[in-house]
C-alpha cells in the first residue's frame, strides 16, 4: 500500500477532514488526495463527502486495509485472498529485510504445522505470519510463540470463547468427553496453532516469522477431527476486528517479554495436568508443574523434575 493511503486512512481514523487539511498534512496534491480516497472505496470503503469534509462511514469487511483501519499496532497487512502458506510469503518479506508486516491470507492451499505437518485452511479461517525482528536473545525466542498463544487465546475469549493454551502453542477449548464422545484428545478440541520459524546467529535473532492458524468461521465438517472453530463455539465472529486483538496484544506483549510467562500460565490448560511430551528423545510422562522464562515446560516424573523445550504434548487422564 501506498504511504499516502495510509497516511489518510490515520488522517480519517479521527474524524472528518478535509481534502485541503489533507493535502497539507501530507504535502500533496488535492487531486492526489481525491486519487487516494477513490482508490480506497474501490477497495470497499465507504466514504461520505460531508461538510467537514471526508468521513469514513465504514470499512470493508475484511482484507488489508480493512485490517489496519483502526489498528492500534505498527503493522502493515499484506492481504491474499488465497495463498500456499503466509509463513512462506512471510519468510520472503523477512529475507527481503521487512519486519513488522502481516501477511494474512482468507485461505491457505498449502498450509504448514510444525514437522511439516499439513494446516488444514479452509476459507474463513484467520491464518497469518508477522515478521518481526526481536532484540530477544535466541534462547528467549520462544517466548514469541507463547505471546502468539496468549494473543489469539485472549482474542478467541474477548468473542466469548472458553479459550485456554495447551502447552506449547496450542489455544483449544475444553470440552468434557462425556458430552461428546468425538472429542478425541483430552484436553480440549484444537482452536489454534502456532507455527515460529526464525534465522538467527548464536547470539542474535535475525527475524522471527510467527505463524498463527485460527479456525474462526470455518465449519467443524471442514477441519479434522479434534479441531473446532469460533463458529462452532460462538458464533461468526467480525474477522478484521478479532485479527485486531490478536495483533494488539502481540506488539503489547513483544515489548514487554518479561510479562509473557505469567499471561501464559494464566490461560493454560496444561499447568497441573497429567502429560505425555513425546520429545525427539522419547517420551516424559508426569504432571506438569510450570513453565520456565524460556518457555520449557517443567514436569514432574515421580524420579524427579526434568525439563522439556519442544514436543507434542498430551494430556492424560488422571491416573494413567
Ligand atoms: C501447529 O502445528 O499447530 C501450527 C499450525 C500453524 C498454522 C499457521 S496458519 C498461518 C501460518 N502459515 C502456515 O503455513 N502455517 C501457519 P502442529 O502442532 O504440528 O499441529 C498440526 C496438526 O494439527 C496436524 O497434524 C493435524 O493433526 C492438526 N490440524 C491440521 N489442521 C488443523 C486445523 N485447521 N485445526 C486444528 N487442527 C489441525
Amino acid at each position: 500500500m501506498s504511504d499516502t493511503r495510509r497516511a489518510i486512512l490515520d488522517a480519517l481514523a479521527d474524524g472528518p477532514v478535509s481534502g485541503t487539511t489533507l493535502a497539507d498534512r501530507l504535502d500533496v496534491t488535492r487531486a492526489a488526495v481525491w486519487k487516494q480516497i477513490e482508490t480506497l472505496r474501490s477497495e470497499g470503503f465507504v466514504v461520505e463527502s460531508v461538510d467537514e469534509g471526508y468521513l469514513v462511514a465504514e470499512p470493508p469487511a475484511y482484507g488489508g486495509l480493512a485490517v489496519e483501519w483502526g489498528l492500534d499496532a505498527p503493522f502493515r497487512v499484506e492481504y491474499h485472498d488465497e495463498i500456499a502458506s503466509t509463513n512462506d510469503r512471510a519468510r520472503e518479506l523477512a529475507r527481503a529485510g521487512e519486519t513488522d508486516v502481516v501477511v494474512l491470507a482468507d485461505r491457505q492451499t498449502g498450509g504448514r504445522g510444525r514437522l511439516d505437518r499439513a494446516w488444514d485452511s479452509p476459507s474463513g479461517g484467520v491464518w497469518a505470519s508477522v515478521v518481526l525482528r526481536p532484540t530477544l536473545p535466541p534462547a528467549r525466542a520462544p517466548l514469541l510463540t507463547l505471546a502468539g498463544a496468549v494473543a489469539v487465546a485472549d482474542a478467541a475469549r474477548e468473542a466469548g470463547a472458553d479459550a485456554r493454551i495447551k502447552w506449547p502453542n496450542d489455544v483449544v477449548i475444553p470440552e468434557s468427553q462425556a458430552d461428546d464422545p468425538t472429542t478425541e484428545r483430552y484436553g480440549g478440541r484444537k482452536l489454534a496453532g502456532v507455527l515460529t520459524e526464525m534465522q538467527g546467529e548464536a547470539d542474535s535473532v535475525a527475524w522471527v516469522v510467527l505463524g498463527l492458524g485460527i479456525n474462526a468461521d470455518v465449519a467443524r465438517a471442514d477441519l479434522p477431527a479434534g479441531a473446532t472453530s469460533l463458529r462452532a463455539a460462538v458464533g461468526d465472529v467480525d474477522r478484521r476486528v478479532f485479527v485486531q486483538r490478536v495483533l494488539e496484544t502481540l506488539a503489547d506483549l513483544r515489548d514487554d517479554p518479561d510479562a509473557v510467562v505469567d499471561r501464559w500460565r494464566e490461560r493454560s490448560i496444561t499447568l497441573g495436568a497429567r502429560v505425555r511430551i513425546d520429545t525427539a528423545r522419547g517420551p516424559v510422562t508426569g504432571e506438569a508443574l510450570d513453565v520456565t522464562d524460556t518457555g520449557a515446560l517443567v514436569i514432574d516424573t515421580g524420579d524427579g523434575r526434568t525439563t522439556v523445550h519442544e514436543g507434542d504434548c498430551e494430556h492424560l487422564r488422571s491416573g494413567t
